[in-house]
């Protein structure tokens, strides 16, 4: 070995200690939200599109690391404008202790391509901080006075009849089974329902002598109610202000279940789509289903997606996909109104028109997809510096065989530069740094 190959041989050690604290310091960067909780999985997202306040449903299952009932679950994000790991509100919806969860968790941030939220368990004294309130856009189970999570307005301010909980049964008659009632229940809800939404709510309808129905309305116009105070009864199923016992449009959307063969109703008993931009009665309908569930005295469940930028609607009844719409009327009218919530009216026939357990969150057509990834426990983490990779090894382990690879590395470098003459060189460095732009490119094209 003569004396320039002993010079490159320190030299390329000397980098290589360079390269491995470099590397050090680029793991430790993976952080861990909080010593109490021994194991996490990152939850890598893919979206298509730039999304705020975006709730993901994830479908969790048990392992032996994790509290039986799911209660030591917690979700973090890396705020970069705070330059730290925070958590971010969860609600499990549904579980079977011991087996699986379902939990919605509300992402803040989404950006086009890849984005990583961390799940966090393994700590046996944690107690469930699952929330629907901060969660979800809306959510209300009736389990106590819903006064401050709607805007009521009701036809004869009856509210015995119109707009009543249920405290015992722990849900809201939208009307009792009186005669010429009405109420609209708007929803005091957060997030902007820019891109489209999904609600979720049960029902029961029955228990008199049938009519008018139920009327979930979105993207509605709210103005006349808060200037009239007051809705109409009977076959608008409260869809319009009423001023003086005249009807006021308030321009928007429905998902009707309609009970009462109106002049302008297709069927007796069915659910179908409608608008009352140009009438305050719901006159126009589209994608009717036929049906008696809306008018059988059982509960039934209803669940409506919408994408605002793709026009596209689907109804769920009982899980049975009922309507399946696209374009007409929202291609036509747009979605600029924000309210959204319950219509529900008698007439001279009459019903109960009950609702409880309602859900609504952000929706778009190009929901975004997510990957578990594997379990890391937080020992592996922290003698492997942070590093999600886990192997068990010590920091002093791990900095040896980085800087042992990196100088290896650096010496061919070295050894092959030495036979390049200084133009070829350049000419190398040049069309490497053109392939990693065209390759950064590609990427962001992605
Ligand atoms: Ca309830
Ligand atoms: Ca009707």
């Amino acid at each position: 070995m003569n004396g320039k190959i002993i010079a490159i041989v320190v030299i390329a050690v000397l980098l290589g200690s360079m390269g491995a604290s470099l590397a050090h310091g680029e793991v430790k960067a993976d952080t861990w939200w909080n010593s109490a909780w021994k194991y996490k999985r990152a939850i890598t997202i893919s979206s298509q599109e730039v999304l705020n306040g975006y709730q993901l449903s994830l479908n969790i299952s048990y392992n032996g690391h994790m509290r039986a009932d799911f209660g030591d679950l917690r979700f973090t994000y890396y705020n970069t404008s705070a330059g730290a790991e925070e958590s971010i509100p969860y609600w499990i919806e549904s579980k079977v202790n011991g087996a699986w969860a379902r939990v919605w968790v509300k992402v803040p941030h989404l950006n086009v391509g890849a984005n990583t939220v961390y799940m966090y368990y393994g700590n046996p004294g944690a107690g469930s901080e699952s929330n629907p309130d901060t969660t979800m856009s809306f959510y209300e189970n009736f389990s106590s006075n819903p006064d401050n999570k709607f805007w009521i307005y009701r036809y004869n301010n009856d509210t015995a009849n119109e707009g009543v909980w249920n405290s015992e049964n722990g849900n809201f008659y939208l009307t009792t089974s009186e005669y010429r009632m009405g109420c609209m229940a708007f929803m005091k809800y957060h997030g902007s329902m820019a891109h489209g939404f999904y609600v979720h709510f049960r029902y029961m309808i029955g228990g008199g002598d049938g009519a008018d129905g139920i009327a979930f309305a979105f993207y509605k116009d709210m103005r006349p109610y808060e200037i009239y105070k007051r809705v109409t009864s009977g076959g608008d199923l409260a869809l319009s202000a009423n001023s003086d016992g005249s009807m006021q449009i308030s321009p928007g959307y429905a998902v009707e279940l309609d009970t009462y063969l109106n002049n302008f109703d297709p069927y007796r008993d069915y659910v179908g789509i409608t608008d009352t931009f140009s009438t305050p009665l719901p006159s126009a309908h589209y994608g009717t289903y036929e049906t008696n569930k809306v008018d059988d005295g059982h509960w039934h469940s209803m669940d409506i997606y919408f994408s605002a930028d793709t026009s596209h609607i689907c109804v769920f009844l009982d899980n049975e996909k009922i309507i399946d719409l696209t374009g007409v009327p929202f291609a036509k009218y747009g979605c600029n109104y924000t309210g959204f919530g319950f219509g529900g009216a008698t007439g001279d026939s009459d019903d109960n028109h009950i609702i409880d357990d309602v859900i609504l969150t952000e929706y778009t057509d190009k929901k975004p997809t997510y990957i578990l990834g594997k379990e890391v426990s937080q020992k592996a983490s922290e003698s492997a510096g942070g590093s999600t990779a886990g192997g068990g090894l010590g920091n002093y382990m791990w900095y040896i065989i980085i800087g042992v690879v990196a100088a290896a590395v650096t010496l061919v470098v070295l050894l092959l530069l030495r036979r390049r003459p200084p133009q070829a060189h350049i000419t190398q460095n040049y069309s490497q740094e053109n392939y990693e732009n065209m390759q950064g490119d590609n990427y962001s094209n992605r």
